[in-house]
């Protein structure tokens, strides 16, 4: 069966080919990953930038004056300024490498929530968050006095700038919000939320991990202070993140961690500390897979982050007709708005892990539970979801082996 689309702008089986675990056999069957919310595949062209720093340099950053070094320095600068590039990050200095979209809100919270957050102060957030851009907002209020709020939801999780309005008070500091839900691919409207909390003198970051993987993202247009991303589910390694934020905040953080490359003098006593991006990247960083990052940039912005997005739009309007056709399905999530490449739905009563099992038998692999989001899943009413979630390499054939598949789950489970 033919995986071309005519919906796609790009040659999807081009792209394809670019994928060696695509040719993988699951169960003996051809693996249709749909699991990409989790984490996505990897090209060729980020597989040999990673081999090719581990086989070629090897040699540490910022601190020798011989080649393999300044190689390696080369490569990993290089890659930071394909990083900004790729999310329109206006100066030097604001697109610092962490291990993590987690790691990243982390230093936020904790560098710039415990300088700046005092008693009664206000973290105004939503029960959709992922873990991630939840725990450690209680936390940071737990040790400062601040409070958390939360954004009233509309229907299946929808979050609406009225809504955030209608939450925000004078006492709000940071709006921490999502850029797309791990669970439905809901995008609340940010430009238009960080509009209104920055006319409340409230700065906004954003939980970018599932938005900058699938959508083209300028922060300037987002008018955002802060954004996290995760490179792993956009084509690059484990273990690399990025935290944008505007210079002036970061310069006025303090570090969340200390040691070498962070400094500029060192006394027996104390010591000073260099502008970001230095100050919050101190010890050895994971060089292979920034420089990894930097290639799965390079491939997303060839094929374009544009059509990349409307191929998962389509994608998602033909799974939300073709899964309409299953018995006893229950889809979550607003049907309104934006939303991205992502559907989570359960099959009557049967378990999501059971759900999960069936497909996987038929080569399929999806995300079965909570999400690491059990407010939102609270607020659902729900334990858990089946979670498909596409990108640039799925194909109608791999939502139609989902629903196929679906039935055979009914078959088992009656
Ligand atoms: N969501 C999922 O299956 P890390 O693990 O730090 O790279 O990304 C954390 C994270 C933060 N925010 C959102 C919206 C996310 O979706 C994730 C990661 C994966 O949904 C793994 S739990």
């Amino acid at each position: 069966m033919s995986t071309t689309s005519a919906h796609t702008r790009y040659d999807l089986e081009r792209v394809r080919a670019d994928f060696p675990i695509l040719t993988r056999k699951m169960r003996g069957k051809p693996l249709a990953y749909l699991d990409n919310g989790a984490t996505s595949l990897k090209p060729r062209p980020v597989i040999d930038a990673e081999v090719s720093y581990l086989r070629d340099i090897s040699a540490n950053i910022h601190r020798g004056v011989y080649e393999l070094s300044e190689q390696a320095t080369v490569l990993y600068d290089e890659a930071r300024e394909k990083a900004k590039r790729f999310i329109g990050a206006p100066s030097d200095g604001e697109a610092v490498f962490t291990k993590s979209a987690t790691e990243a809100v982390n230093i936020v919270a904790f560098s710039w929530g415990r300088k700046f957050l005092k008693p009664g102060d206000e973290i105004l957030t939503t029960e959709v968050e992922h873990h991630a851009n939840l725990i450690p907002w209680q936390e940071v209020a737990r040790q400062t006095g601040a409070h958390l709020r939360f954004v009233e939801l509309g229907p299946g999780g929808i979050i609406t700038a009225a809504s955030v309005e209608a939450a925000l008070t004078e006492r709000t500091r940071i709006v921490a919000i999502t850029g797309m839900s791990n669970v439905t691919g809901f995008m609340p409207p940010v430009a238009q939320i960080s509009r209104l909390a920055h006319k409340r003198g409230a700065i906004v970051i954003v939980d970018g991990a599932q938005l900058v993987s699938h959508h083209p993202v300028n922060v300037e247009e987002l008018d955002v202070d802060f954004l996290v991303w995760s490179g792993h589910k956009m084509c690059g390694p484990t273990g690399v993140g990025v935290l944008y934020g505007r210079r002036a905040l970061l310069n006025n953080m303090d570090p969340l961690l200390y040691g070498g490359d962070m400094i500029v003098r060192v006394y027996r006593d104390r010591a000073e500390y260099k502008e970001a991006p230095d100050r919050f990247e101190t010890g050895t960083p994971n060089i292979s897979g920034v420089i990894a990052l930097g290639a799965a940039i390079e491939y997303l912005e060839e094929i374009g982050m544009e059509a990349i997005a409307e191929h998962e739009e389509h994608l998602l309007e033909y799974a939300l007709e073709r899964l309409a056709e299953v018995d006893g399905i229950t889809l979550y999530g607003p049907r309104e708005g934006r939303c991205g490449g992502i559907i989570s739905f359960n099959l009557g009563q049967v378990h999501t892990h059971d759900v999960g099992s069936v497909l996987d038998g038929e080569g399929i692999a999806v995300r079965t539970g909570f999400h690491c989001a059990q407010p939102f899943m609270r607020h659902l009413g729900i334990h858990g979801t089946v979670r498909a979630s596409f990108y640039l390499y799925n194909t109608r054939e791999d939502v139609d082996r989902l629903v196929t598949a679906l039935g055979r789950v009914q078959e088992v489970f009656g």
